[in-house]
């Protein structure tokens, strides 16, 4: 039985049916002049030209190795038949681009950047075998190290079309640790995407440890309960929930993103969605010996004594920054230790869901605002946001807010997330600013992808159709504003998703719809095409051993949500 099964197994990877080409994001040129295929095993060197070249290399060797158990051999001179990562002083004169061929001399990647070299690699990962099951890993590894592996003979010309394409990820109403965003930010770079936006602080937890302010993690960053079923529960779960990165493992996950050349956004949330900050420090609220408003069914474990607390629930919350002296200079400690880890250009600062109740109430705030002339609350925020933004301008760095920090007023250097659909991010290139799309209907991948799914989602109803539709230059938008707009991203949201399956489930296989949208020429792109690339796709998805959804393929999803 054994035999014949690895008989199978091997036609079935050196077989024509592989010689089929899937790559996603689809390419900008890709030709096949000559049939035929090059076979990769143990004996193949990878061969790099340039030490900058080495991260993608590390990449392609590792991907090798844990899913087909072949290692290659690591050479530093050229050689026929072998894998060449060569960074060349003359490129395709784009940033990220490359090119790939593969014939009966071998494969050879040539880019002027790193970053071209490593997106060269993740064509040439989608150029091999994948197998249609994960069934008998141990003997495919062993069949794979006899026969080697085929990729298809072809000649590759490509660059990214947007320089901003992202994946955010909300580690505070669910925790993730080191380990798991350091696998997110595999699957990112797997996807050709360059930027990690991590939500690190709200509501429900502060996930980032300031050595300033200890209790921002050691209270801020726990929560008593979390409600059970959907906003506003049934109960309480009445199980104490959090966690935290070290500094130290900022630095390691900064690190690991920066070798497959993702940006890492770090987010922290100002001035609504702060009850985690103020249950840690109350003096930032402008109220602080009012007890924390807990909607819903509070637990009743825990510190009780307490006066504010870490939400338990989901949503917006009345009880947010002050803006006064001691809060400015609290957030101003805060950035600065965050801008000590984060190379990053861009500091998100938030801005999102703020009520102004408090400050309406506040005589603290009303007086703030005769004195600087604010003739309301959403100038009072924009006067908040504008001066954080002055404090991180004065370290070179620029703010990236969510689209209500147009409420009141932008401030001169921001740039501007849209969520609420497209309208912010129009209005915000018209006053030429630069713009990061993320509307909630098209890229809001905590939605649900099916009518029926099997556990809670947020709601919403966003298919992998709708993805793939989604165009980031709005049709209103001026052509000659088009230049604002960096790019997009999907946000993951993680109210109901409490495990790292859930994690995968919401994201595959939309992120390859994404992907698409981000990289590849608007010509180039259609269903048609991408959806035979995508069936590829989902094997990979298999491969990695990811729960992603099967929704596609009931027709029921066809039809949009009724509500
Ligand atoms: C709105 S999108 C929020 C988040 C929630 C999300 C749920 C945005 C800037 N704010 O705080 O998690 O809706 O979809």
């Amino acid at each position: 039985m054994r035999n014949v099964f690895s008989t199978f197994l091997v036609s079935l990877l050196s077989c024509c049916g592989y010689a089929q080409v899937a790559i996603i994001p689809q390419p900008v040129e890709m030709k096949q002049p000559v049939k035929g295929t090059f076979r990769i095993n143990s004996q193949t060197r990878l061969v790099v030209n340039n030490q900058d070249g080495q991260n993608a290399a590390d990449f392609l060797d590792k991907y090798l190795e844990k899913f087909y158990g072949l290692e290659l051999v690591k050479e530093k001179t050229p050689a026929t038949g072998a894998i060449t990562l060569s960074l060349e002083k003359k490129g395709t004169g784009y940033p990220g681009g490359y090119t790939l061929l593969a014939d009966k001399t071998g494969v050879v990647i040539k880019a002027s950047d790193p970053e071209g070299i490593f997106y060269g690699v993740q064509s040439l990962i989608q150029l091999l075998p994948v197998p249609d099951t994960n069934e008998h890993a141990g003997s495919r590894k062993r069949i794979i190290q006899t026969n080697g592996l085929s990729i298809p003979f072809v000649s590759i010309s490509d660059y990214p079309r947007f320089a901003y394409r992202g994946m955010h990820l909300d580690v505070c109403r669910h925790f993730f640790p080191v380990s798991y965003v350091k696998q997110y930010i595999d699957y990112i770079a797997l996807h050709k995407m360059n930027y990690f936006h991590w939500h690190l602080t709200d509501d429900q937890g502060w996930r980032i440890e300031i050595k300033k302010y200890p209790l921002l993690t050691k209270t801020g960053g726990y929560r008593n309960g979390t409600i059970i079923g959907h906003h506003p529960g049934t109960a309480s779960d009445n199980t104490p929930y959090g966690g935290y990165y070290t500094q130290d493992e900022i630095k390691e996950v900064i690190a690991y993103a920066a070798e497959r050349y993702i940006t890492i956004i770090p987010e922290i949330e100002m001035p609504g969605h702060a009850s985690a900050a103020i249950a840690a420090y109350p003096q930032l609220s402008c109220f602080p010996d009012s007890a924390t408003v807990i909607p819903g069914p509070a637990s009743n474990a825990g510190n009780r004594q307490q006066l504010k607390k870490v939400q338990e629930t989901w949503g917006v919350f009345e009880d947010v920054f002050c803006p006064s002296e001691y809060t400015f200079h609290f957030l101003e400690d805060v950035l600065d230790e965050v801008m000590n880890l984060f190379p990053s250009k861009y500091i998100h600062i938030g801005g999102d869901e703020c009520p102004k109740d408090v400050w309406k109430k506040s005589a603290f705030c009303q007086e703030l605002m005769k004195k600087n002339g604010l003739k309301d609350e959403h100038e009072l925020q924009s006067y908040f946001i504008n001066r954080i933004e002055k404090h991180i301008n004065s370290k070179g760095r620029n703010i990236i807010g969510w689209n209500e920090i147009l409420e009141g007023g932008l401030a001169p250097n921001a740039t501007v997330m849209s969520w609420q659909g497209e309208a912010g991010g129009i209005t915000a290139a018209n006053q030429r600013h630069n713009v990061i799309m993320t509307p909630g209907g098209y890229v809001y991948f905590d939605h649900s992808q099916a009518h029926k799914e099997d556990s809670l989602t947020i709601g919403g109803f966003t298919t992998v159709q709708k993805v793939y539709s989604y165009e980031p230059v709005p049709a209103k938008l001026d052509k000659s504003k088009a230049k604002y707009i960096l790019g997009a991203q999907a946000n993951l949201w993680t109210e109901y998703i409490t495990s790292e399956a859930k994690v995968e489930y919401q994201l595959f296989p939309r992120m390859s719809a994404l992907s698409e949208v981000l990289w590849s020429p608007r010509e180039k792109r259609g269903w048609k095409g991408f959806e035979p690339r995508l069936l590829e796709q989902l094997k990979r998805y298999h491969l990695w051993g990811t729960q992603y959804s099967r929704a596609l393929f009931d027709p029921a999803n066809a039809k949009p949500a009724t509500k």
